[in-house]
């Protein structure tokens, strides 16, 4: 009670969301490059190719420059977690709302036989995308994919009695909610217990017995329910040239996934391009089986202790943890993700059957090639309703031609008084996410599963709410500024 009273008494010194989130960030990326010195170096190529492009372009500097956004071009743009139980994703959506996130999007990763549902819990308001656009892309296990009925029932045990909050981080939450804000030092103390949720434990909370059990029915099971928490499994920062990302990998000594998820470079760049390093193999330890401990009663009684140690630190690798980067593009309407969708499935057909050591070769070749059937163009783009934009009255002709009463919409464009600016896309790829997960899970493809149907509903009620629609999003964007654009023209 003191607590609420004190946080009234402040309701001026709230912090804001988006600071909160910003902090956040920072610490993430700070935890993270001392837990994955590999992803360090990715972030000082990122930096060094982002440096490189923009001395090269200087019109892109500019750009960059007035919008405000030069100093942030390497900060990370998104990380993943996979959690367990309903509880644990109802909480986030908690945690994250702390930070000015909400869950956007409904991704069914079992098309490509991952046995989860996501959402990506990121900023829906332009000026918070802006000032630090920041995202979880947030993965849910299905149990109900695994066959063994035991083994589904000892995972849900095991789920069901483990906690991923710290108790100051859940009275943080409470107290957000109750008051509307965090003072800044309750935020900084907000980030400290929430890092705690992200952080690795080298230390399975399962023997290896268990642990081999689920993850011979999927490696991705085993990453989710063997440990104390849903560590961060990795971050990306934006790079201004993912191509040249992908190619110097080697020469910085981190290995490359094989093939750059997404659509191809292009001069008009559409959705979302990522690529990531291989997953790391890191040693875990595992909790002592029911042999072992027994052997330990043995030390009581004079056994060699060597005999012991050998049993007792059962150790074994997990391979989960990589390192990320992104090029985003245009958001596509509806009629823009078909074609996009349509265009990537004729790819894969035309790759099957490719040898493995021609893979990568042949396969940007064929993207390249298949992907000349959509426009890059950005009026062609337009005209073709294939993606989004945010209209603006054109200044610069308006003074010479007064707009004519009555105009249509239409005629507004074709007389030249609207100009058309792309929107980003913020969000991800159902396709893209499974090529990641199965790269690091090392998985090969694998075609769909026709069990497992998509399931939207049952990953609301875990999340216990509805995730926004990220095409009614966009179009909410765009509409907005043609009716801004209208009014400033005088003709609503
Ligand atoms: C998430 C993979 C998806 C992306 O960028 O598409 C993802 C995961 O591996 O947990 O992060
Ligand atoms: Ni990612």
């Amino acid at each position: 009670m003191l607590d609420l009273v004190f946080s009234y008494m402040t309701l001026q010194h709230f912090i804001s969301t988006d600071d909160t989130r910003t902090l956040f960030s920072k610490a993430m990326s700070t935890m993270y490059q001392k837990e994955v010195p590999q992803y360090g170096t990715l972030v000082d190529l990122v930096n060094d190719v982002n440096t490189e492009v923009l001395k090269a372009d200087k019109r892109l500097h500019d750009q960059l420059e007035q919008g405000d956004q030069l100093a942030r071009i390497g900060l990370e743009r998104h990380g993943a977690i996979r959690v367990g139980t309903a509880y644990e994703l109802s909480t986030l959506r908690r945690l994250f709302a702390v930070m000015g996130m909400q869950a956007v999007g409904y991704y069914d990763l079992s098309i490509a036989n991952v046995p989860v549902h996501s959402t990506a819990f990121r900023p829906v308001k332009g000026e918070a995308l802006a000032q630090n656009p920041f995202r979880i892309f947030t993965s849910l296990l299905r149990l109900e994919l695994i066959e063994n009925v035991d083994l589904r029932a000892q995972a849900q045990e095991i789920l069901d009695n483990r906690e991923i909050f710290t108790p100051l981080c859940l009275t943080l939450i409470d107290q957000f909610e109750q008051v509307g804000g965090l003072t800044p030092e309750q935020a900084t103390q907000f980030v400290k217990e929430a890092l705690f949720t992200f952080k690795w434990h080298h230390d399975a909370t399962v023997t290896e017995q268990t642990y081999r059990a689920l993850r011979q029915a999927h490696p991705l099971i085993a990453d989710v329910v063997c440990f104390r928490g849903p560590h961060i499994n990795h971050l990306t920062p934006r790079t201004l040239d993912i191509d040249a990302i992908q190619q110097q990998m080697p020469r910085y000594g981190i290995e490359p996934k094989q093939t750059i998820e997404g659509p191809p470079r292009r001069d008009c760049p559409i959705l979302l391009r990522q690529t990531s390093f291989m997953a790391l193999s890191e040693k875990i330890n595992f909790k002592e089986s029911a042999s072992a401990q027994g052997l330990q009663a043995y030390v009581a009684k004079g056994v060699q202790a060597s005999e012991v140690t050998q049993a007792a630190t059962e150790q074994g690798t997990h391979t989960a943890r990589f390192g990320e980067v992104e090029q985003r593009g245009i958001a596509l309407t509806q009629a823009g993700r078909k074609l996009y969708d349509d265009l990537l499935a004729q790819v894969r057909l035309q790759m099957q059957g490719t040898p493995k050591d021609d893979y990568a070769l042949t396969y940007s070749k064929v993207l390249s090639e298949v992907f000349k059937q959509f426009p890059d163009d950005w009026q062609a783009l337009q005209q073709q309703g294939l993606g989004f934009f945010y209209a603006s009255p054109n200044l610069e002709c308006l003074p010479q031609k007064p707009v004519p009463r009555d105009s249509t919409w239409h005629q507004l464009i074709a007389g030249g008084y609207v100009c058309f600016e792309p929107i980003t896309y913020e969000d991800f790829l159902p396709v893209s996410a499974a090529g990641i997960f199965q790269s690091n899970l090392g998985l090969e493809n694998r075609e769909k599963n026709d069990v497992a149907a998509s399931n939207q509903q049952s990953f609301h009620e875990a999340l216990g709410a509805k995730v926004q629609n990220e095409f009614e999003w966009y179009a909410a964007l765009e509409e907005n500024s043609i009716l801004q654009t209208k009014r400033a023209l005088g003709v609503v």
